[in-house]
């Protein structure tokens, strides 16, 4: 095809607007990084349309502009929904591209709504399909194994991300992948066949950064401590930047070295930490040895003593989880002043070696993609039932956010800065759900992003000591934004 192409991306939703667990502000937050890093391998002169769901619809119809292209990101939670666009598509003989998480791990479904899928990374093979598409020879098969790199990437289009939609639009990666292979997580099925874990250049990272308006960045990569030389060079550069940034590590990489405080003085503000489960038998059962043996207590603690706000993330229905997991594990988290949860039923993703496991010995309850969303119990647990696991999940996305939970796990820092900004940050995510509803019915998000730089400006402090009992008495900004979680 020698004239310029017509290219739509879209993200279909992850969970759609009428379910009872769609809530506008966690579904505004980020925009479509994938999809903006994919149109970047256009040329000049190719119109693309890039289209997430979340904020906006993207089946209406095409008109006079239908495109040559339609490239669709798949997750398994949207697998029905992207399927459902892609076979409308193909109907009217437009070329339909499937690729993302969920293709990876099941192309043969994949395959049957598409006329080429994508496994692994799209970088490379997307432009790969580019100049086969525009020679009329497309494969129906792309799959990422060698050559896979960060360096030399064109810039991602942000140019085609409507910013005032989104309260995160500085979202970023500079890494892709993870060093770790703990066994329920998406991360050695995406990348099987090539390398698993690999950075940008530091110097393109900070090139990246330097082009991001405002102050504030939020570092998506599974995570970003996974390289320590990288990120100490991508921490020392942004000395001096002034900027705030949130981010993902694994406990041990808290614990390990300076790298932690070298963050924090680089702008670190709030940390996404995979405790997962307070069991040694559940972590060494599911290979997650980095977390074998580590003092949680003491990555908190550090976390905090930097002004670092930590977003925990656990997961309830391994093996040796009983009924009592939920309350010990809310407990833990309130004492130990855990900022926000991100609370998860344990869920076999296809691929895993989680769900092989699950599928040999029987346990797969159902294959309703939709359900595998973690806060649905998909499978046979051991020791609970699964209402009961359900029942123990919602609890304790209940108990940790009331009003008095709050202001307790509030309480454990030293600081009464630190105190309020805990405070007003978990209340935020939680509680003022209306206010969220209205602003984005605005469409002023990026009004918001400001106040949620304000928020994440510095505060230090160590535990509170005993007798130092006050309630947090300032009221400080508005409430910021944790990692995806409910
Ligand atoms: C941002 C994000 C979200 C956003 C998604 C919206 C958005 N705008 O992206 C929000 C907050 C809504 C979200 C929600 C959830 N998320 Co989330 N999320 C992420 C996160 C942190 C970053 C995604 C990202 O931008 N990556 C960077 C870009 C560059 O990579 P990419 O998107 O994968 O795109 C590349 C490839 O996939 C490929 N590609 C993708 N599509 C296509 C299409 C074609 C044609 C081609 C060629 C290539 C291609 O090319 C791209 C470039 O390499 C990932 C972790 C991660 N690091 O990826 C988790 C992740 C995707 N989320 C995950 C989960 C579990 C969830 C939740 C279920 C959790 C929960 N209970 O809330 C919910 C979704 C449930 C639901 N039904 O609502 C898991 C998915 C596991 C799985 N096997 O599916 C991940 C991997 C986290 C993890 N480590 O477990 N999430
Ligand atoms: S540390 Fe996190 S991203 Fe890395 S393999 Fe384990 S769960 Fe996946």
């Amino acid at each position: 095809m020698t004239r310029p192409l017509r290219v739509k991306f879209v993200l279909p939703a992850l969970t759609e607007a009428t379910s009872p667990y769609w809530r506008p502000i966690k579904y505004s937050l980020f925009p479509p990084l994938g999809l903006a890093t994919l149109a970047a391998y256009l040329q000049p002169d190719d119109d693309a349309v890039l289209v997430d769901e979340h904020v906006g619809a993207a089946d209406n119809p095409d008109g006079a502009a239908t495109p040559d292209l339609v490239v669709i990101q798949v997750y398994i939670t949207n697998a029905d929904r992207a399927y459902r666009l892609a076979d409308q598509y193909r109907a009217k003989r437009v070329f339909v591209a499937l690729g993302g998480l969920h293709v990876t791990s099941l192309p043969d479904e994949a395959a049957a709504h598409a006329d080429a899928v994508f496994l692994g990374p799209g970088e490379h093979i997307f432009p790969q399909f580019l100049s086969d598409f525009r020679a009329g020879h497309p494969a129906p098969v792309y799959r990422s194994t060698t050559q896979r790199t960060l360096t030399g990437l064109p810039p991602v289009r942000r140019d085609l991300i409507d910013r005032r939609r989104y309260l995160v639009p500085n979202s970023l990666v500079v890494t892709r992948g993870c060093p770790q292979h703990c066994d329920f997580c998406y991360k050695d099925a995406f990348f099987e066949g090539g390398r698993s874990f690999y950075t940008q250049h530091v110097d393109d990272a900070l090139s990246e950064i330097a082009r991001l308006p405002g102050r504030h960045l939020y570092f998506l990569d599974d995570h970003l401590l996974g390289d320590r030389r990288f990120a100490e060079a991508l921490f020392d550069g942004m000395q001096g930047m002034g900027r705030v940034f949130q981010g993902a590590a694994t406990v041990d990489s808290i614990l390990r070295g300076d790298l932690i405080e070298r963050a924090a003085a680089a702008g670190l503000r709030s940390l996404f930490v995979g405790f997962e489960t307070l069991s040694s038998l559940n972590l060494s059962r599911s290979n997650k040895r980095q977390n074998l043996g580590r003092d949680y207590a003491a990555v908190a603690d550090r976390l905090h003593s930097l002004g670092i706000m930590v977003n925990g993330s656990f997961v309830f229905g391994m093996d040796d989880d009983d009924d009592d997991v939920f309350r010990r594990t809310v407990d833990w988290a309130l004492e130990h002043g855990i900022t926000t949860a991100t609370f998860h039923v344990q869920t076999p993703y296809p691929g895993t070696r989680l769900f092989s496991r699950m599928e040999a010995d029987g346990r797969i309850l159902t294959r309703d993609w939709q359900l595998y969303d973690t806060r649905h119990v998909v499978y046979q647990p051991a020791r609970l039932t699964p209402r009961s696991l359900k029942a123990g999940y919602d609890w304790a996305y209940r108990e940790f956010y009331r009003w008095s939970s709050i202001a307790r796990a509030s309480m454990s820092h030293g600081s009464l800065k630190h105190q309020a900004k805990h405070f007003f940050y978990a209340a935020g995510w939680k509680k003022l759900e209306p206010m969220w509803n209205l602003v984005i019915r605005a469409k002023q998000l990026s009004a918001m992003t400001p106040v949620l730089e304000g928020v994440l400006s510095k505060s230090t402090g160590a535990r509170r000591r005993p007798d130092d009992a006050r309630a947090p008495r300032s009221t400080p900004d508005l409430p910021s934004v944790p990692h995806p979680g409910d």
